[in-house]
């Protein structure tokens, strides 16, 4: 589909993978796949609990998204200080965070600085693509086979993948065509991209292109950015972390991070107790106007309680929202068409931004609404409309993401039966938990599946695979999986709960419509975070309840 994306320098930087196929099989007890977030913090518990480990990781380095994603502005919107570890207070302590939503390129520093506190590199095996892992029932192995042909075995295959790394291209007829250069933002190469004096165009008005159009808008010659969809995007806020700040996170981290766990959301801040019709209208304006002064997703998940659950409160705000859009965009009618109006505030993620829509303002920056005029192809000489041709130097798709499950239904999984992981879950996904899938022993998935503030959960999650193979093999069990039973009931559960919120209507990654051909399915666990932490505790201290252990 898209070679000439493929062929973008990220790909091409790759060096070539450090073992061929003809080197012996090795065997560890755990391989972990991935060295983001979740990765090394799974590679460190693991290690610890005296496993030989080996994690495997498709880049060149540590980071998992904040590797990849190098585009211009790419930043955290969660709050640095909450995004960051908080299994090691020393770690805490030595790391100081530079601005209060750190950018990319000061993430993979830290993330950097974790693998060498902890000596995590001589475990990993970098440039190492995961095709395919095979559970062999007789061995009770995993075979895991990497791109280059290398092969290794495991008892327990732990995928720590990421919710946001496979992806997504839209099949545009032409794709390869193109003469200029094309780049994804997922897979941004680490030399600069010169701007200057080049037509740009960006397809796509997501998180990721909130955050790169007005960074770039002031490099290039001229830039065409193609919306489908339009976003609510609230300001971001950011500033530098002061030196009294940097103390007082050091010196307030276990209550931070307390917080946090106690929150809906995984953040440090909580949604207010009143039910948005029950405030009059002038007080009600009055918090949203507080709430739209404040940094980061307060306006989201500070808001009245329900915010995410009442169309008509929700509808309130939204409205809100677009009235602060149409103040900020010089031209109405520019204006207009950046003003969402065909589903609820926060059913998608809020992008946060900084001087987004100010970027609409300048002479240079042209926005085409392909709902009026769609793509109909890529050129040779740039993107052809309904309307026209558009002629361009370089052409980037912050196109997103085969979100949550595409990460793991692009590796060929085979389960006991032989069935993939792909065929399973061709109607959405099918897990006990998010940790497991029944067919699939000593299978875990390392990946933050609730709506939380990633780290947050993440931790936890790696805790709980650790503390659950602890159990297996203090047990002498040799395997462990989910009863059939047990994983019907949670799917179920996570569907009615989804399907309780504003979330499960509206089109987005959260439940896989932005993919052609997706099946449509709530791809987060919708309950609050600590619910989910206290199910996911209380299943490890009943024996492992709805696990089946041989
Ligand atoms: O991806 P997206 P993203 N023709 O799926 C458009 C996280 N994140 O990379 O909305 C034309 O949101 C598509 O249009 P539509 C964050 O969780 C975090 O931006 O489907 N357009 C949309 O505009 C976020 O939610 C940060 O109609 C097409 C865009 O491409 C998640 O990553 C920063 C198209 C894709 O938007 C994903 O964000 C950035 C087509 N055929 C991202 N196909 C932080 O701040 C797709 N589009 C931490």
């Amino acid at each position: 589909m898209a070679s000439s994306i493929e062929s973008t320098p990220i790909r091409s930087e790759s060096v070539p993978h450090s073992a061929t196929g003809a080197e012996p099989i090795k065997q560890f007890d755990a391989i972990v796949i991935g060295a983001g977030v979740a990765g090394l913090y799974q590679l460190y518990r693991l290690r610890e609990l005296g496993l030989s480990v080996l994690c495997l990781e498709d880049g060149g380095g540590v980071g998992g998204t904040w590797y990849w994603n190098r585009y211009p502005g790419c930043r955290f919107d969660s709050e640095s200080e909450t995004y960051g570890y908080s299994f090691s207070k020393e770690l805490q302590q030595e790391w100081d965070w530079k601005e209060h939503y750190s950018g990319q390129p000061e993430n993979e520093r830290y993330l950097n600085f974790v693998a060498d506190k902890f000596d995590l590199r001589r475990n990993i095996q970098f440039n190492s693509h995961v095709t395919a892992a095979t559970y062999d029932k007789a061995a009770n192995l995993w075979e895991v086979q990497l791109e280059s042909g290398q092969r290794m075995r495991c008892q327990f295959l732990v995928a720590a993948v990421g919710i946001l790394s496979a992806r997504y291209i839209p099949p545009f007829e032409g794709i390869d065509s193109f003469r200029g250069q094309s780049y994804h933002t997922s897979r941004w190469p680490k030399e600069k991209v010169d701007f200057s004096g080049k037509r740009v165009a960006v397809i796509g008005t997501g998180a990721t292109a909130v955050q790169l159009i007005p960074i770039i808008a002031k490099e290039v010659a001229h830039l065409t950015v193609f919306q489908r969809t339009p976003n609510y995007c609230a300001p971001l806020r950011n500033s530098e972390v002061s030196e009294e700040t940097q103390r007082r996170f050091k010196a307030t981290y276990d209550e931070i991070h307390k917080k946090c766990l106690e929150t809906p959301a995984g953040f440090p801040y909580d949604f207010d107790r009143r039910r948005a019709m029950e405030v009059p209208k002038e007080e009600r304006l009055k918090f949203y106007e507080e709430l739209w002064a404040l940094p980061g997703f307060k306006k989201w998940l500070g808001n009245f309680r329900d915010i995410m659950t009442d169309p008509v409160a929700n509808e309130d705000f939204a409205e809100f929202v677009r009235n602060k859009i149409r103040a900020r965009v010089k031209d109405p009618a520019v204006a207009e068409k950046l003003v969402p109006k065909d589903h609820p505030f926060g059913a998608k993620r809020i992008p946060l931004e900084t001087e987004y829509y100010e970027a609409y303002n300048r002479d240079n920056v042209l926005l085409v609404d392909v709902r009026e005029t769609p793509i109909e192809r890529i050129t040779p000489k740039g993107i052809k409309t309904t309307d026209r041709e558009y002629e361009f130097d370089i052409i980037i798709y912050a196109t997103g993401f085969d979100a949550i499950t595409g990460a793991l239904t692009r590796i060929d999984i085979r389960g006991e039966t032989g069935q993939t992981l792909k065929e399973k879950w061709a109607g959405g996904p099918r897990t006990y938990l998010g940790l497991q899938t029944a067919g699939f022993p000593n299978f875990f998935i390392a990946t933050n599946t609730a709506f939380c503030n990633y780290t947050v959960c993440a931790e936890k999650v790696v805790e709980w695979i650790t503390d659950c193979i602890r159990y297996v093999r203090d047990h002498n069990y040799s395997r462990i999986a989910p009863s059939p039973e047990a994983e019907d009931a949670w799917v179920k559960h996570v569907n009615e709960v989804g399907s309780q919120t504003l979330l499960s209507g509206t089109k987005s990654w959260f439940v896989g419509d932005n993919i052609p051909g997706k099946a449509h399915a709530i791809l987060l666990y919708a309950n609050t975070a600590p619910a989910y932490r206290a199910k996911i505790a209380e299943v490890a201290e009943k024996g492992y309840e709805g696990f089946l252990l041989q």
